[in-house]
């Protein structure tokens, strides 16, 4: 039997390298995009233990804004599964790089569904779109679900928004199989360094080995849904072999403050984080989004998805993973 072709693009990112290694378990081909960096060595650090594994894993240069990078490669492709998964992903970042964000996280998400519409309409598409897009919206009881109003607080957000509706759009004016996943934060051992869960943990393991004494952050009182990668990538694929194009919220439905987050990383440590976080204003953001608990009864009611990590196995994990590297 012929497998399925996934593209994936932002395959060297976190969700792009557990989610291209997530489809070569379940027996499919594995086609990513990566963007040509000046420095080549660091770039396939998340996924270069997968060419070792698999050969049915093969990387194109390409780039959501190079339109013709994309229509070559989907021709080359012809995929039955594309996930979109590139993004300038950092929120505090993305104040500082507005434009690039919403060319990227917007305009990008565009041409990715004009290839797709042009070439391979009868493929499935899948949107990483985010938590980030409902800002301070919260419903009476505390969540944040499919119908909250998205009132997005960051250049991130506002372009999420538009990639969201860009996809809805599609589906709804040329009948695609294209289909939305809103994820609340999810991480793991793999995390950029510079989002908070990995920077807490990196830095308390570096306080721990005597490299490092204090750990300097932003907003310590914004509560996040944190979730693990491994389990939220799952979720993508289901989403995708669904009977019916539909978009999701995929969340633990807990949430936890930054502030929580250093204690529980600290004290399994056996330190305390007041000893040395210290707030540094470089870290805060112009405006911040405050609270997010989403409501993720949909995904598990209608795909039966659920997480196998809780957030305490999952910051073991995390702490596991740096406790056995030297880092400086
Ligand atoms: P990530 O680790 O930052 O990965 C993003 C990837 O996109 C990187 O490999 C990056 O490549 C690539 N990329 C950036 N700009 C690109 C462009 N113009 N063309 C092609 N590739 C480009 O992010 P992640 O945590 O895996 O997140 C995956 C997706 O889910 C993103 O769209 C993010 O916005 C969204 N999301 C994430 C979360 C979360 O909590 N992780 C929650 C909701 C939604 P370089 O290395 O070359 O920069
Ligand atoms: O911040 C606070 C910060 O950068 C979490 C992305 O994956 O999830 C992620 O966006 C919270 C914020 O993630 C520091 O102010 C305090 O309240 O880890 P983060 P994020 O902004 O929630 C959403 C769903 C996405 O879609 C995004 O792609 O932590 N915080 N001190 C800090 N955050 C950082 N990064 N660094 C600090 O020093």
């Amino acid at each position: 039997m012929t497998k399925k072709r996934a593209l994936v693009t932002g395959i060297g990112g976190q969700d792009g390298s557990y989610l291209a290694e997530y489809l070569l378990e379940n027996n499919y081909e594995v086609y990513g995009i990566l963007r040509r960096h000046s420095v080549a060595e660091n770039q396939n650090d998340r996924i270069k233990h997968l060419y070792e594994l698999s050969k049915d894993i093969n990387g194109f240069y390409g780039d959501l804004l190079d339109i013709p990078s994309l229509y070559r490669i989907f021709n080359e492709v012809k995929p039955h599964e594309i996930y979109n998964l590139a993004a300038m992903s950092h929120v505090r970042i993305s104040f500082d790089m507005p434009s690039f964000t919403i060319q990227t996280n917007a305009l990008g998400v565009l041409n990715m569904l004009e290839a797709y519409k042009t070439i391979v309409p009868k493929a499935k598409f899948y949107q990483a779109s985010s938590s980030e897009m409902f800002g301070n919206s919260i419903d009476e009881d505390g969540y944040q679900r499919l119908t909250t109003p998205m009132n997005p607080v960051s250049p991130y957000g506002c372009a999420k928004v538009l990639g969201y509706n860009l996809v809805r759009h599609y589906r709804h004016a040329y009948g695609l199989f294209a289909c939305n996943g809103i994820l609340f934060n999810h991480e793991s051992p793999r995390r950029g360094t510079n989002f908070v869960t990995n920077k807490v943990v990196k830095t308390a393991v570096q306080i721990k080995k005597g490299v490092k004494n204090k750990l300097e952050l932003g907003n310590l009182d914004s509560y996040r849904d944190w979730g693990h990668s491994k389990d939220y990538v799952r979720a993508m694929n289901m989403i995708l072999n669904h009977d019916s194009a539909d978009d999701f919220v995929v969340a633990t439905g807990e949430a936890h403050s930054v502030r929580d987050l250093c204690e529980i990383v600290f004290s399994k440590l056996e330190m305390d984080y007041r000893d040395y976080v210290v707030q540094n204003k470089k870290y805060m953001r112009p405006e911040e989004l405050k609270y997010l608990k989403g409501d993720s009864s949909r995904v598990r009611k209608i795909l039966g998805w659920q997480p196998d990590y809780t957030f305490e196995s999952m910051i073991d994990e995390m702490i596991s993973y740096w406790w056995e590297r030297r880092i400086m």
